[in-house]
């Protein structure tokens, strides 16, 4: 009845989606789960889904680079900010898309599924768009909460649910334009019918629950990367303060099983690749190199963040003294015997950019064996996977 004497007002809704519309108006009692509400969380879900793409995106060319791209350096701080905001919208959309299930759940039930070719294919798209949802927000959430319970590799995984998802999203975006269109125009209040008027106060009040439970998540999350939040963030994993120098550890020296290799022998840095001279470089000689110091943020691919002042030598210098080309490339490798981060690479601009630094220093002391000592790769807007730590070897390419 309700549903009707909205859907009456629908001019230019789909036929599909009008009959649909009636026929699934007997499964829907509440005016949670009309159409209305479940356009409203959608326009929050594509919002928050459009920017958790890009900036995965980003992510993604930053580590990833194409050879038709090169990642900047500058805004130092850009990393930074695009990795938290995709960590922090991946989150806030949680309880979007939980309520946004809960609202058209009795779809699911609806029989037969299909009523169309047309409206067959608009609900297969459904899978990929459902099913890559789910997958996303939790492969990600458990990711930065350091809990792996899966075999694959990560961020291949949760790129490809990335470009599958947003192929759901684009097609069910299609599908549902013109009836999302007409129920949000609609004036949904209504002083003369009272029915009307409680259904849209129950309406505003869950959509009002599920915004503030994402307020809240965003408060207790966000402090990861907002120094003055990290008191009431009781879910962010890192503190920007918490940790040796003032600087959170993602892999300590002993986890990285680099303490028995700086034990047992003395440190050299190996240069050489595509240069005149290869060098070998002890601590001293690096300590006697030209310093130079940059204030750069550790800004990992887990969306927390920190920024300290680093004190090294450049890593153009550096190269300049093997005898490298300035448009060379670099691959740089960690004492660390194994696993994916220790190994990264520097392009051209980052090669090129006085503050990428071989830091030996972090907030005017040596630096913390947690934090790489003797020597670390600190750059300006790289993300955080690639500061590799005990740096031993560095390759120009
Ligand atoms: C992650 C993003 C989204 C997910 C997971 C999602 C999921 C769903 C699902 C499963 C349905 C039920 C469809 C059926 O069973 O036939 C649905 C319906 C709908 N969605 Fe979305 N959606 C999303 C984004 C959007 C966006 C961006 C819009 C805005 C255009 C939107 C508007 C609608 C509308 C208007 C309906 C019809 C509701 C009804 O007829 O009761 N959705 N959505
Ligand atoms: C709770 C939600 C989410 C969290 C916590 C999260 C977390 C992460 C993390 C930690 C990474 C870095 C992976 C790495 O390089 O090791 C990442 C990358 C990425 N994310 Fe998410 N994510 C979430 C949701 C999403 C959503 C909804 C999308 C797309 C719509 C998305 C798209 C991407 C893409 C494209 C990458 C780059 C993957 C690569 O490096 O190849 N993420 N995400
Ligand atoms: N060799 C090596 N370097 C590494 C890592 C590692 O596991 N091994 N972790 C990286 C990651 S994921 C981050 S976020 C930064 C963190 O630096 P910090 O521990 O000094 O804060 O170090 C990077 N450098
Ligand atoms: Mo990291």
């Amino acid at each position: 009845m309700r549903y009707e004497q909205l859907s009456g007002r629908f001019t230019k809704a789909t036929d599909i989606a009008e009959r649909e519309a009636e026929r699934v108006a007997d499964a829907f009692t509440s005016p949670l789960h009309e159409p209305r509400t479940a356009a409203l969380l959608g326009m929050a879900l594509g919002i928050s889904f459009t920017a958790c793409f890009v900036t995965g995106l980003l992510s993604h060319f930053a580590q990833y680079e194409p050879s038709w791209f090169m990642w900047p350096t500058r805004p130092a701080g850009l990393y930074r900010v695009t990795q938290g905001v995709h960590v922090l919208t991946g989150i806030t959309s949680i309880p979007l898309l939980l309520a946004k299930l809960w609202s058209v759940y009795p779809h699911f039930l609806s029989w037969p599924p299909a009523q169309s070719v047309a409206h067959g294919i608009e609900r297969l798209a459904l899978l990929p768009l459902v099913g890559g949802s789910v997958f996303l927000l939790f492969s990600g959430t458990a990711n930065v909460a350091r809990w792996y319970p899966w075999t694959f590799s990560f961020p291949r995984a949760h790129y490809s649910a990335a470009l599958i998802t947003m192929g759901g999203l684009i097609m069910h975006i299609g599908a549902k334009w013109s009836l999302a269109r007409d129920v949000l125009k609609t004036r949904e209040v209504s002083y003369e019918d009272s029915e009307l008027l409680e259904d849209t106060h129950a309406r505003r009040a869950f959509i009002g629950g599920v915004a503030a439970t994402s307020g809240l998540l965003f408060l207790a999350t966000a402090g990861n990367t907002i120094g003055w939040l990290s008191n009431i963030s009781g879910l962010a994993q890192r503190r920007p303060k918490d940790g040796p120098q003032g600087i959170p550890v993602n892999k300590s020296a002993f986890g990285a099983g680099v303490l028995p290799i700086l034990s047992d022998t003395p440190y050299v840095l190996v240069i050489d690749g595509a240069v005149e001279t290869p060098l070998r470089l002890t601590l001293d000689d690096l300590r006697q190199m030209p310093q130079r110091s940059a204030t750069l943020p550790i800004a990992c691919v887990e969306g927390w963040s920190a920024s300290a002042q680093w004190t090294g030598i450049a890593i153009r210098d550096l190269l300049a003294s093997a005898g490298s080309e300035p448009h060379a490339k670099a691959t740089v490798t960690s004492l660390q015997p194994k696993g994916g981060y220790r190994i990264s690479h520097l392009n051209a601009g980052q090669i090129a950019d006085a503050d990428t630094l071989l830091a030996l220093q972090l907030n005017g002391e040596e630096l913390h064996l947690d934090h790489g000592w003797p020597a670390r790769l600190i750059g300006p807007n790289r993300p955080g996977v690639m500061q590799t730590k005990w740096v031993s070897h560095i390759e120009v390419i």
